[in-house]
């Protein structure tokens, strides 16, 4: 089926990143179909990049280009909801993702991860261990390199992270392995509830040939087709865990991979991760026994629960990546410290419901430092609770009362946009801020 006989006009709306990883892929293998560009930005990032001879309007999406489009390309960060998208969809046009268009170019095999958390560990950490078995393999989509851009790569497997954003504009994808790795509150500012982010998370299974679920979420399950199932969790069962001779180890299938203490990843739900990653890999053909000094000797990616300072027996991590109730739920499990935690939290909350945090932290010494635009709203979650507007203000407050065996954490919750680019950013930024602080701690 050529799916692109009757598409002359494209129009991409939203530049960023996918959007110019779009409008190179169409220029290389569609010369000869006009495209337009728009952002509602005024000053869209990557407009710099664009060639001069493709027009663009910036500061509101043009009605009129819509409805002359023969195929809309929408970015994942725009809602299809937004009422110019959705009036073109009413005329009958079709609106499609980066994912998309990856999937009408792609023949090679492609291992797909969603889900709440721990995507870009699984979807890293199955790319490196791939390579060390010696597959030529390509890594990207949500983990921020567009998929679109890995074609170029001449890859013999592909291994990407797909939000539920981009999952909702995307529908032919075929996958050796899709995987959905758990699902909890998040992106509450874009979808009518938890069924309606699970069901755009669920589109991960269309074409899948197997699937791989989590046996403790049965909400990761697929609801409709035809599909091989396997599935992961804590207990012995299919890929699970056991207790041998006191240590806990990975198992396939009752078979042993590797001991947790083995793992420098750490935290249960990294074993979980390590875990998937190895699934992932048998389920599509590779053979993740050639890639175990891979996973033994890696580390994890930066901004996640990451040590990035240590200086008189206080520990300064950075977790900047948490930012949903979930991830920082799973920062507390099983924390044993000596001292204080004085945890940092806020930011945008997406219109989150912060209260299951109370619990762990009714257990643990904290001092709870809320900061940001929804900063207040975890105020009445500890007696501790104090507000500062900034971060730099919470770490020049509690730097003088930091004693040996405290931890100072980032576990924000909450997205970063109200005073950071990105969580990238704000991880950097505290860790910048921890490695100057943590020297004047005596
Ligand atoms: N925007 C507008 N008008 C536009 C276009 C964008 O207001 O016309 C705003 C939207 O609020 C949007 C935001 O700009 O959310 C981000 O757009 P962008 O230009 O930064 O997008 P890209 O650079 O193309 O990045 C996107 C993903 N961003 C989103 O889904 C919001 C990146 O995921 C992804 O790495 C990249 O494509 C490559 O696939 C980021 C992300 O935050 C890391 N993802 C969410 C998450 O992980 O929770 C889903
Ligand atoms: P994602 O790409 O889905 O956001 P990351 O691997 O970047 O996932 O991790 C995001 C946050 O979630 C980090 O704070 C990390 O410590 C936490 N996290 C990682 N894996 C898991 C998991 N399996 N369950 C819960 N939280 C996790």
């Amino acid at each position: 089926m050529d799916r692109w006989q009757n598409i002359n006009h494209v129009v991409v709306v939203g530049l960023g990143i996918t959007g110019l990883s779009v409008v190179n892929h169409l220029r290389r293998l569609h010369p000869d179909v006009t495209i337009r560009v728009m952002d509602s930005r005024s000053a869209p990032p990557g407009a710099d990049q664009l060639a001069e001879s493709i027009e663009l309007h910036t500061g509101s999406f043009e009605k009129q280009w819509l409805m002359q489009a023969d195929l809309i390309v929408c970015n994942p960060g725009i809602a299809l909801a937004t009422p110019e998208i959705k009036q073109a969809m009413d005329k009958g046009i079709a609106v499609v993702g980066d994912i998309e268009l990856f999937a009408w170019a792609n023949d090679k095999p492609v291992i797909a991860i969603t889900g709440s958390n721990g995507k870009s560990t699984v979807t890293d950490l199955t790319g490196e261990m791939a390579k060390a078995a010696g597959v030529r393999v390509g890594v990207g989509g949500n983990i921020g390199v567009p998929a679109l851009d890995l074609l170029n790569q001449d890859a013999d497997l592909y291994v990407l992270e797909l939000s539920s954003f981009q999952l909702e504009t995307t529908q032919s994808l075929k996958t050796k392995v899709s995987t959905f790795l758990n699902l909890s509150e998040d992106h509450m500012d874009r979808y009518q509830g938890m069924e309606d982010y699970a069901c755009a998370k669920r589109r991960i299974f269309l074409h899948a040939e197997q699937v791989l679920v989590n046996r403790e979420e049965k909400e990761t399950y697929p609801t409709q087709g035809q599909h091989a199932v396997s599935t992961f969790g804590f207990d012995d069962k299919e890929f699970g865990m056991q207790k041998r001779d006191g240590q806990i180890w990975l198992m396939d299938h009752q078979k042993p991979i590797i001991s947790v203490d083995d793992l420098r990843l750490v935290g249960k739900h990294n074993w979980s991760n390590a875990l998937v990653a190895c699934a992932l890999l048998k389920l599509a053909g590779v053979d993740y026994r050639l890639a175990l000094t891979c996973l033994r000797r890696y580390t994890g990616l930066s901004h996640r629960c990451q040590v990035v300072a240590e200086h008189g027996g206080v520990k300064w991590v950075n977790d900047s990546k948490a930012t949903n109730v979930a991830s920082t739920l799973a920062a507390l499990s099983g924390l044993s410290l000596a001292g204080k935690l004085y945890l940092l939290v806020g930011g945008v909350g997406k219109g989150a419901d912060f209260s299951e945090l109370a619990q762990p932290l009714s257990t643990l010494d904290v001092q709870l430092c809320c900061f940001g635009r929804d900063g207040e709203a975890f105020m009445e979650l500890h007696p501790s609770a104090s507000y500062a507007d900034s971060m730099d203000t919470i770490l020049a407050q509690i730097t003088p009362k930091l004693k040996d065996g405290d931890m100072v954490m980032l576990s924000p919750a909450c997205a970063s946009f109200d005073q950071f680019a990105n969580f990238m950013a704000r991880g950097v930024h505290f860790t910048q801020q921890a490695q100057r602080y943590s020297t004047q701690v005596s």
